[in-house]
């Protein structure tokens, strides 16, 4: 995904422009460029497709000196991964953008600029706002005023960048659904889109709200808000730990990773969302002509990303229409399979390096798909290079083994996906996309109640730290959820777990049930609900114990050998990825009662990169 770094110093900042792009290498990018207002007083660029180190090795061969610049990773949405397309984009000599995000009214802007006599010279959406901004400086001659005229033309999502050599003493910037931040040095300022990119010159920052224009200057910020009033934004310290691979102030990276869920879901939202749809270009360039064509889906994952894959399925089918095969990589690809006509092939893995799902995505090729799609945290992995389109799922290094937020962030992307597909085969139902779009932003903060479930569940693990077998049962999507519950006490507690649809339990299971055995049970407030309870019944005259995480409003109340966890209400649709937070707790707790090695639990390993 595209990163963005800016500076504005008294010293040369070409360096901390380069190390900058290299601390965002992670987030995945396909070329990278960079503009400085040089000691000769002009702006002068050097961009290279592949890596970082190709675009240093540039700036060695001709360097560049100067105190102010802007830099740019950029992931292609728009135009095919050439140095043309690379950012920043110039207008004329003088002014030079980066942005990050898809302007989705570039066409028309396109065509305007191109009557008002600018002339293009790469297929990106974002060369609009350079030019753009470029016409209106001819009227409004502050490089401040004019961005501000220009972002209210602009539709889609952006964070960008812009400099001008008429204005050297300035870093402009502008965020509206692409994350930036502002690091306050002394003397000298610097922007980027993740502090990360920073962390090297400051730990000091100031995070842009939606909607903010800031004018950076070595020595003064100042923000506007999204009503052009002078706004203030808090300056905060760095807090060690809080993206860095240390556990900071908890006792587990498992634990830390599971806090981190409503921080790295709003990031896997940023920048792909407008007020009301998907944007599919988020998918990648050729997202749109491909979605068009697809009429089936085949997702192919291992382990936990083959749980989320199952809880696409029933979104893909019930929300879009679109008929969905799930199997398990390591299946998949020894056997003989026949391929649907017009069938997109979905591979999930969170290092991207996953060895079944690798050799699935090879074997897929042959196989006559009509493309293919990577759902993967690791930006320059062989399975997102190796892939027609990606979306990054952008949670963050993960060092727990047993996943847990690359999982809430797969779902996440892939309720993207289905969202992205229904609209552009029109098999959505109308507002549908609309009213997920608007609860999807509110759902870093209603994961943020789940987690305040932290210290009930703590002691709900008590009635399982001496016991040898559980069950989890779910309908729906999310009987998947309760494979993923049980796949999550098995991993670190070394608990014997099954998992299965509540309806199948007097087809087998129930046998098994007895006062040693605790069955689990997600019960989100929908259809399924009445028809889940009988099965409760089923469990409790058993002499089985339950333990039951349900809908604020389901109507069900603690009792002997039932114990009813509360679970804050959410639309059904999105109800997987709340209910996945209390099970990942219940593991958690539980293992540590029982004194394992949590984050590296034993025989497991993170990226299972062998066969
Ligand atoms: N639309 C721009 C920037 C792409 C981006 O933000 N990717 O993550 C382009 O295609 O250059």
């Amino acid at each position: 995904m595209c990163g963005i770094v800016g500076a504005v110093a008294e010293r040369n900042i070409t360096t901390i422009l380069i190390e900058g792009l290299k601390r965002l290498e992670y987030r995945g990018y396909d070329s990278a460029g960079l503009a400085v207002y040089t000691q000769q007083g002009q702006l002068e660029r050097r961009r290279r497709i592949g890596k970082v180190s190709e675009l240093e090795t540039a700036v060695t061969a001709e360097p560049l000196v100067g105190n102010l610049g802007i830099a740019h990773t950029r992931w292609a949405t728009h135009g095919a991964p050439t140095e043309h397309n690379a950012h920043p984009h110039f207008s004329g000599q003088d002014l030079a953008v980066v942005h990050n995000g898809i302007i989705e009214n570039h066409e028309s802007l396109r065509e305007d600029l191109k009557g008002l006599g600018y002339a293009f010279t790469s297929q990106t959406d974002t060369e609009v706002i350079v030019h753009l901004i470029n016409h209106i400086l001819k009227t409004v001659p502050d490089l401040g005023d004019a961005l501000k005229a220009a972002v209210k033309q602009l539709h889609g999502a952006y964070g960008l960048a812009v400099i001008s050599a008429a204005q050297p003493d300035r870093l402009l910037a502008a965020r509206s659904g692409s994350p930036l931040v502002i690091g306050l040095g002394h003397g000298e300022n610097f922007l980027a889109s993740d502090q990360l990119a920073l962390r090297q010159v400051t730990d000091r920052f100031m995070y842009l709200e939606e909607g903010d224009i800031a004018e950076i200057l070595r020595d003064q910020v100042t923000i506007w808000d999204q009503d052009g009033q002078l706004a203030q934004r808090e300056a905060v310290q760095y807090h060690e730990g809080a993206e860095a691979a240390d556990k900071g102030t908890y006792r587990h990276f498992m634990l830390k990773e599971i806090h981190e869920q409503p921080a790295v879901v709003q990031r896997t939202l940023e920048g792909r969302l407008t007020n009301d749809h998907v944007m599919v270009q988020a998918f990648g360039p050729q997202a749109a002509e491909l979605f068009a064509k697809v009429r089936n889906v085949q997702i192919v994952a291992c382990g936990t990303s083959y749980h989320a894959g199952m809880v696409a399925r029933y979104w893909l089918e019930s929300l879009a229409g679109i008929p969905c095969q799930v199997e398990v990589a390591s299946e998949f690809r020894y056997r003989k399979v026949v391929v649907q006509p017009d069938t997109l092939f979905v591979s999930i893995s969170q290092s991207g390096e996953t060895a079944d799902t690798l050799a699935a995505l090879r074997n897929a090729k042959e196989l006559g798909f009509l493309g293919s799609l990577a759902i993967c945290n690791v930006g320059i992995s062989s399975l997102v290079r190796e892939s027609d389109l990606t979306l990054l799922t952008l949670a963050g290094p993960e060092i727990g083994v047993a996943s847990t937020k690359a999982f809430t962030t797969q779902l996440v992307s892939l309720m993207l996906l289905t969202l992205a597909l229904g609209r552009v085969r029109g098999t959505l139902e109308a507002g549908v996309e609309a009213e997920l779009v608007e609860e999807l932003r509110r759902l870093p903060s209603r994961l943020g109640e789940a987690l305040a479930m932290d210290s009930t569940i703590e002691k709900t693990a008590e009635l399982f730290a001496d016991k040898h077998h559980t069950l989890f049962l779910g309908r729906g999507a999310q009987f998947p959820v309760a494979m993923e519950g049980a796949l999550k006490l098995k991993e670190i507690s070394y608990i014997h777990a099954e998992a299965y649809p509540a309806g199948e339990l007097k087809h087998g299971p129930l046998a098994l049930v007895d006062s040693d055995m605790p069955v689990v049970t997600v019960a989100p407030n929908n259809e399924l609900l009445e028809k889940l309870k009988s099965n409760l019944q089923e469990v409790r005259a058993r002499g089985g114990e339950l333990v039951v995480f349900a809908d604020e409003h389901a109507g069900l109340t603690n009792g002997e050998g039932t114990h009813v966890i509360k679970v804050p209400h959410i639309i059904d649709a999105l109800a997987p990825i709340l209910y996945t937070i209390p099970l990942q707790l219940l593991s958690y707790y539980v293992a540590v009662l029982k004194g394992t090695d949590v984050d590296q639990p034993r025989n497991l390993a993170k990226s299972v990169t062998v066969e």
